[in-house]
Parts: C-alpha cells; sequence; structure tokens
C-alpha cells in the first residue's frame, strides 16, 4: 500500500491543514500502516486499531505538543507515534534501540507521561492541568483512558479530585466494552446502559410522543429533545464528579469527532468525553477477536494469527493447569485474576470452575484485599497476579494479608526480565519487595515441574506464600501429574564441585549449571528465597572461597542480599560475588537479549566469575608481597 498522505505527515501541524475529505483518506492510510507495521513487529494491535480516528481528531483539534495528551496505559498510542514523527521508527518498535511500545517522555515532547500500568492519565493530566494554571499558562490537558482502565481505583481518585479544582483537564473516555478480555463490572453495566444511549432515547420517545398528540407543541418538543441530554445526563456519575458529561458519541466518526472537540475545546472547567470505539475497527479479523489481537507476535494480515499452534509449555500454563487440578481437589480454592485471565492462565479454570473464578477488573488492590477477605472465611485464594502488577497491591498484601497471616497464595507471573514490553513490565523487584515482609514464604521455581510443587507446597501451607516464575518457557522439564509439597526452607544441591559455588534462585539455574560445569563449581538450586537455607549457606561458605548469588531480580534487596545477611547473622566471613540485575531500569527487547545484556547467560555469569576470581588472586599475589 502506498501511504499517500501519511507519509506526507511529520508532524501534526501538517494534519491541522488537510481538509475533511483528506483527514478521512489519512484515517484510512493510518489504520492500514498500524496493520501493517504491527503484524512486521508483533505488539499491541486491537486497541490502536479503534483509536485511529481519536488520534486523528486530537492532533487537528487541539495544538499538540503545546496542549497535552496523556494516554493512559498508552498501548494505544501507535497512531500518535506514527503522526508525530516516528511512522519509520515503527519498524523497530520494543526492539532494543527502537521505540517503546508505550508513551515515554525521553522519545518525543509529544508523549507527555510515561505510561503502560494502567489508570494513571486523570491524576497525572490533572496534576499538568493545575500546573500550567499556576504558571499562568493557557493550554488544554486531554486524558484519554479506555473502559478496562477507567474500573480501577486510582482513575476514580482522579476524578474525585479534578471534579472539584477547576482545572482546564477533559477526560476522554474511549469505551470499547473490552479490557483485554471482555471488560467487567457494574461500572461496565453502566457504560453500556449509557452507550446504548438509553436515557436519551428515553428522552426522545416523549418528545415524539408530545409532538404527535399535540402537534403546535413541535418547537418545544424539538427543544425537550435538544435539551434531553441535559435534563437527565446531570445524573450521571460523571456529572455527579462535577465534571460536564458529553456523549456518547461515535468514535469512529471524524464528522462527530471533531466538531464535538472544538465545542469542548471552548468549555472551562473539568469536562468528560464520552466515545464510543470498537476495538480492533476496520480489520475484520481483529473485530472477530479482539482478545487474540491484543498483543500479537509477527503475523501474516491476510492470513490471520494461525490455529492453536501449540508453542514449548509455558510457566503459565503449568501455573493453569495446576489450578484447575487444584481446584478439582480442594472445593475452597478460588482462581482471582485483576482483569488478566489469557495472560496470567486462567482461561481454562475459568470455564471449568465459573462459580470459583473472579475477574475484579484492573482493580491490583482490590484483588489483594478480596482474597484476604475470602481467606478469612475459610476459603484458599490464589492471586494470579504479574510481578509488576502487585506493586500497585503493595500496602493490601502487606496490611490485609501478611500481617493477619491469611493463606493466600500469590502466582507472580511474568517475574525477572519480561523482554518488550520493558522497564514498566519487568518483574525486576518482586524478591525484594516480597521477601522483607514477615510471614510470607518465597519460593522460585527453576523448572516447570518444580514450579507445579511450589504451587501446591504454597497452596497447603496455612500461611501466606508466593511462587514467582517467568515469562515464557523453561527448561522444558515434564511436569508430574502427581503433587507433593517440597521441604520448606531446603535447597538442592545440584553439582559438586571446588572453590567457588553457585547458589542459584529460580530459572537461571540452567545457565548457573552450565558455567558450573565450566568452572567445576558448586551449584545449588536454592528453592526457597525465605525461609532462606541458612545451613546449607552456612556449611557452603566455609568450604568455598567464592559464592556467587544468581537472580533476575535487582541485586538490591534481593535474594543475594538475603544470602549476605545470613551468612552476616551468623558472623560467618565470605566471599560474594552477586548477580543479578543492574541498579537501574533495564529496556525494552528480546528477552534472552536482555539478559545476556545484564550478563545473566551462561557467558555473562563465566565471564563475571572468571573477573573476580582474577581479582582475588591480584589481591592475594599483593597480599603475598
Ligand atoms: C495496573 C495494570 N494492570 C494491568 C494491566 C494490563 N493491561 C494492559 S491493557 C489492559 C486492558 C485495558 O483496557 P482498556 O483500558 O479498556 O483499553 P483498550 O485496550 O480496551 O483500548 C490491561 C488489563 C496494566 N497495563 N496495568
Amino acid at each position: 500500500m502506498t501511504y499517500e498522505l501519511l507519509s506526507t505527515i511529520d508532524d501534526p501541524a501538517q494534519l491541522r491543514t488537510l481538509t475533511g475529505a483528506q483527514l478521512k483518506q489519512l484515517a484510512g492510510e493510518l489504520r492500514a500502516f498500524v496493520l501493517e507495521s504491527v503484524s512486521k513487529t508483533g505488539g499491541h494491535l486491537s486497541s490502536n486499531l479503534g483509536t485511529v480516528e481519536l488520534t486523528i481528531a486530537l492532533h487537528y483539534v487541539f495544538n499538540t505538543p503545546h496542549d497535552r495528551i496523556v494516554w493512559d496505559v498508552g498501548h494505544q498510542s501507535y497512531p500518535h507515534k506514527i503522526l508525530t514523527g516516528r511512522r519509520q521508527d515503527m519498524a523497530r518498535l520494543r526492539m532494543y534501540g527502537g521505540i517503546s511500545g508505550f508513551p515515554r517522555r525521553s522519545e518525543s515532547v509529544y508523549d507527555t507521561f510515561g505510561t503502560a500500568h494502567s489508570s494513571t492519565s486523570i491524576s497525572a493530566a490533572l496534576g499538568m492541568a493545575v500546573a500550567a494554571k499556576h504558571n499562568g499558562e493557557r493550554r488544554h490537558t486531554i486524558a484519554v483512558i479506555g473502559d478496562g482502565a477507567m474500573s480501577a481505583g486510582m482513575a476514580f481518585e482522579g476524578m474525585n479530585n479534578a471534579g472539584v479544582l477547576d482545572a482546564r483537564l477533559l477526560v476522554i473516555l474511549n469505551d470499547n466494552d473490552m479490557s483485554i478480555s471482555p471488560a467487567v463490572g457494574g461500572m461496565n453495566r453502566y457504560l453500556a446502559r449509557l452507550a446504548s444511549g438509553r436515557l436519551y432515547v428515553a428522552a426522545r420517545r416523549v418528545a415524539e410522543r408530545m409532538v404527535s398528540r399535540f402537534p403546535r407543541l413541535r418547537g418545544f418538543a424539538r427543544r425537550l429533545e435538544i435539551h434531553a441530554k441535559g435534563m437527565i445526563l446531570p445524573s450521571t456519575l460523571f456529572e455527579q464528579f462535577g465534571f460536564n458529561y458529553i456523549g456518547p458519541i461515535d468514535g469512529h466518526d471524524l464528522d462527530a469527532l471533531i466538531p464535538t472537540l472544538t465545542n469542548v475545546r471552548a468549555l472551562d472547567g473539568p469536562q468528560f468525553l464520552h466515545i464510543v470505539t470498537r476495538k480492533g475497527q476496520g480489520y475484520k479479523l481483529v473485530e472477530a477477536d479482539p482478545v487474540l489481537y491484543h498483543g500479537v507476535s509477527k503475523f501474516e494480515p491476510a492470513a490471520g494469527i494461525g490455529g492453536s499452534k501449540r508453542g514449548k509449555v509455558t510457566f503459565t500454563d503449568v501455573f493453569g493447569d495446576w489450578l484447575c487440578d487444584m481446584a478439582a481437589q480442594d472445593p475452597r480454592l478460588i482462581g482471582i485474576t485483576p482483569a488478566m485471565r489469557e495472560g496470567s492462565g486462567l482461561v481454562k479454570f475459568a470455564e471449568r470452575f465459573p462459580d470459583r473464578y473472579f475477574d475484579t477488573g484492573i482493580a491490583e488492590q482490590h484483588a489483594v484485599t478480596f482474597a484476604a477477605g475470602l481467606a478469612c472465611e475459610g476459603m484458599k485464594p490464589v492471586v494470579a497476579i504479574y510481578s509488576t502488577f502487585l506493586q500497585r497491591g503493595y500496602d493490601q498484601f502487606i496490611h490485609d494479608v501478611q500481617i493477619q497471616n491469611l493463606p493466600v497464595l500469590f502466582a507472580l507471573d511474568r517475574a525477572g526480565l519480561v523482554g518488550a514490553d520493558g522497564a514498566t513490565h519487568h518483574g525486576a523487584f518482586d524478591l525484594s519487595y516480597v521477601s522483607c515482609v514477615p510471614n510470607i514464604t518465597v519460593m522460585v521455581p527453576a523448572d516447570e515441574n518444580e514450579c507445579r510443587q511450589m504451587l501446591y507446597t504454597g497452596f497447603t501451607l496455612n500461611t501466606p506464600a508466593a511462587v514467582r516464575y517467568p515469562r515464557g518457557s523453561g527448561p522444558g522439564v515434564a511436569v508430574e501429574k502427581e503433587m507433593r509439597a517440597l521441604p520448606i526452607g531446603k535447597a538442592q544441591l545440584r553439582r559438586e564441585g571446588k572453590q567457588v559455588a553457585i547458589l542459584a534462585f529460580g530459572t537461571l539455574l540452567k545457565a548457573a549449571l552450565e558455567a558450573g560445569e565450566e568452572l567445576d563449581a558448586t551449584v545449588v538450586n536454592m528453592r526457597f528465597v525465605k525461609p532462606l537455607d541458612d545451613q546449607l549457606v552456612a556449611q557452603i561458605a566455609r568450604t568455598h572461597s567464592l559464592l556467587v548469588t544468581v537472580e533476575d531480580n535487582v541485586v538490591r534487596g534481593g535474594a543475594g542480599s538475603a544470602v549476605a545477611e545470613s551468612l552476616a547473622a551468623r558472623d560467618i566471613a565470605a566471599r560474594i560475588l552477586h548477580l543479578g540485575l543492574p541498579d537501574q531500569f533495564v529496556d525494552h527487547g528480546d528477552q534472552a537479549q536482555l539478559l545476556a545484556l545484564v550478563g545473566l547467560n551462561r557467558e555473562g555469569i563465566l565471564k563475571s566469575i572468571r573477573a573476580r576470581l582474577a581479582d582475588m588472586r591480584q589481591q592475594a599475589s599483593i597480599r603475598a608481597a
């Protein structure tokens, strides 16, 4: 396809010179470009096909970058990236050194706020709007938030505050009736009622009836119809918050969007525009299955994503199978996901155990405390949550679960480096922030089978537990059907060697074993970060001249730190080399490439150990001299 108009737009100022007909042509080209480029690089698709017209209308009506657009989550910001000078860069989207799949302040002046975790846009935009007011700058600040993201408490915290601040804030609710999976909850039902226009239609019917009975009232009835929204919609939730509610309007109709946004631009105070869009708009295969096309790998657009081509078993699969098997054995098991049914592997569980499956919406804080409540009443909740998203529920994790020592099992998926989603999504911190809290047992499986057994072990404890596992597949160890509880706090000696001992946490055991083979080092599969196998650590420290801890968590406060603390507590002096994630945010890129970059593959581990051994030799020779 030739992109006749799109190829001339390197800056939104250029698009502001186009005619209405040209804007429509541009929308067609932009949509085709999104599809073509995402099919080549992978990335988010459904949501971006849904924001094509909105993006054009926003940059057309508003004076960006002077006016600020804050994209919530930011997974739908590809059309925005393309129209703001990054068309060519889309070829390296989410690749190492290429542009991010989310807005980033360092990438463009048009990316006003870095996002990727949801529901921050209203708060951030409000901050910007208030700052503009303080600085005496006249500008518009616009938050674009999806109906899924709107289900989070944080969005309402922002609304609650914005409604009384009289700032120039426009919140656009991009309502496509979908989160990643179908949107859930009371808010979703409410929006569906609003979007179906029932209230407006009802008023219109009153007007029609009046006209048919009393033709002379035609003028009054027309006014009634015009004011129907004004009369009835003040009762919308958003109006109650102090916003002026406008909508719902068709978010794919430029003829509706542009005049509406132009009118809204003239209004002061907090405005709320409700637009209705369709995920995957314009590409039949995506429209038919927006869940499948939410985030995609490379594919052939004409053919679509192939059928159920099964790849290697992932840790997520292992979790999903375990959850079903465990639920079949124990009627107290409850499965909880904050809006990540597919990503966390709960699709089968949801089908088989619908009464025990709970999608809380994008509401990590609520999901954790909801689990705590269930546990108080004798249920056995399993919270399936990405490592990065548990960060949202951290106070609930401590205050509601750990302090009360409630038996909630946390299945922490996407631990370690996740790859293309980048720094916002890496599970880099959980070992630090989870294991510093009293009461919890923290396990790190090195392979698929160990993952299943650890989930079982955690579930059978009557106290809080976490099993953290990475994105994707492991070393390919066959998973035993039988479930056996592992001895708590016991590591597993995998290889006996000399001088150097590598203490590996989680799936990095494989690389550690390979390095250990090369160096004839002792290698331990640590299995537990908490409680740590203090005895084994002490014994190994006494019999080796160098301990090497290996983990895909930040070194600071991580599993290796726990080893050092354990030795210090026993007053055992040891030389320790801590290998793990650095004290800086790791960018997006291929998962294996990133691991290599931070030195956590076989070669990296070998290199670091050899360098340390060389240092030690040098120091010894200095001392001897
Ligand atoms: C705090 C947090 N939890 C979960 C996610 C994962 N996530 C990314 S997009 C998405 C769905 C967003 O739905 P919506 O806001 O309606 O946008 P749409 O994709 O429908 O346009 C979810 C759950 C996230 N980004 N942040």
